[in-house]
């Protein structure tokens, strides 16, 4: 089961052909995208992202498992929709788009709005109002997007932006827009040129189902072109309560303390479904007790700082770790990073700083116990 890690960057990495420094994923990953010497390419030099070990939590699980977690949050916006939006503005540059919507819980809008303003567009975001963590919010606005924050969630928003893409000039960039998931498949890549081959199982948190879709077609065309043996078991984690793909059915009114999934009725819904099929995966939803558990394990004892959302996959391998094989590797997509939700860090952390300490060493030590 377990894979080699003798191989540590494939040669067919251009990283690991002698080039000084990453290129940006439309360069790295050119022959396996639709891009041609015509497309203008917008990046910020996104992917490339450390596949870091987490004995901690493989301790948990036991087994001689081997986990990882691909840190996506470590993009230049802090999550991975990065990974799409360089293709999704770079092919809107090329059609001669001047403007770009999105419906977001956040990070899209972040990442729509950097990428957008670099290439030069305006960017239109719609935001459900109060359900935004506060440094995706802080983003969008310094980016200079034109943020429209609707009294409604992001299923509502994401209809309205759906609507208006058919009859006004603006490139739709959610994931429905299928160069998302084209940028967004990379990361797959990476994880296979990293460890030799795909890992057992992908764990990863679901919301509109574009990131599983994307893991899945980079997996499945990698090991076309013979570059892995095998592809992974791809398990999605919803939060309880915002899981339509457990269910079954939409949820009208999700909640979760994870605002990035916080989605009742899935754009990507048949895809993710198919995905989960073909890779004989599975959809569990974790409550916001056991997300925040992992949050925390995460940041305090193997250094990794995550938004909620993204403690998702980490907290359902935890939750399903008795299905694990012995011996399997197992990847964790931390989608996002903890600094893009300042607010749920502090209230989550059971930690707290001490305040009103007087200036003198001794005041210190003495606050220190010794
Ligand atoms: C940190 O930004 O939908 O299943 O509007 O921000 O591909 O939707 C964010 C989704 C996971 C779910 N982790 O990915 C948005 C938005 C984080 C996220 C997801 C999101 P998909």
């Amino acid at each position: 089961m377990a894979s080699s890690l003798s191989v540590v960057n494939s040669p067919a990495s251009p990283h690991a052909l002698g080039r000084t420094s990453w290129p940006g994923l439309i360069e790295a990953y050119r022959p396996y995208l639709p891009v041609t010497a015509a497309t203008p390419v917008v990046t910020l030099l996104e992917g490339n992202t450390p596949l870091i070990p987490v004995p901690a939590v493989a301790q948990r699980v036991g087994k001689g498992v081997r986990v990882f977690v691909k840190y996506d949050g470590l993009n230049p916006t802090g999550s991975f929709k990065d990974r799409g939006m360089t293709l999704a503005i770079s092919k809107a540059k090329e059609a001669g788009a001047f403007a770009v919507i999105c419906a977001s819980t956040g990070n899209t809008s972040a990442a729509a709005a950097a990428y957008a303003r670099r290439g030069g567009m305006r960017a239109f975001v719609l935001i459900p109002d109060g359900y935004v963590a506060l440094g995706k919010l802080a983003q969008a606005l310094v980016y200079g997007a034109e943020v429209l924050a609707i009294k409604g969630n992001f299923d509502d928003a994401f209809s309205i932006v759906r609507e208006m893409a058919l009859s006004y000039p603006v490139t739709l960039v959610n994931s429905v827009n299928p160069y998302r998931l084209e940028g967004q498949k990379t990361s797959a890549f990476e994880i296979v040129d990293v460890l030799g081959d795909a890992p057992d199982w992908l764990c990863i948190p679901v919301g509109n189902a574009g990131n599983i879709t994307a893991y899945w077609m980079g997996f499945c065309q990698y090991h076309q072109e013979g570059k892995c043996d095998r592809l992974p078991r791809m398990m999605g984690f919803q939060a309880a309560g915002a899981a339509p793909l457990i269910s079954g059915k939409p949820v009208a009114n999700p909640e979760t303390l994870a605002t990035a999934i916080r989605i009742g009725n899935p754009a990507n819904w048949e895809k993710a479904i198919a995905v989960q099929q073909a890779s004989q995966g599975q959809f569990t939803a974790v409550t916001d007790d056991e997300i925040l558990e992992a949050y925390r394990l995460l940041a305090s004892e193997e250094g990794i700082f995550c938004e909620p959302a993204s403690a998702s996959s980490v907290a359902g391998l935890l939750k399903v770790k008795d299905q694990v094989p012995s011996g399997a590797t197992v990847v964790c997509v931390l989608t996002g990073n903890g600094l893009k939700d300042p607010d749920s860090a502090i209230k989550h952390c059971n930690n707290q700083f001490k305040p009103g300490i007087e200036p003198t060493l001794e005041a210190v030590v003495q606050m220190m116990g010794f």
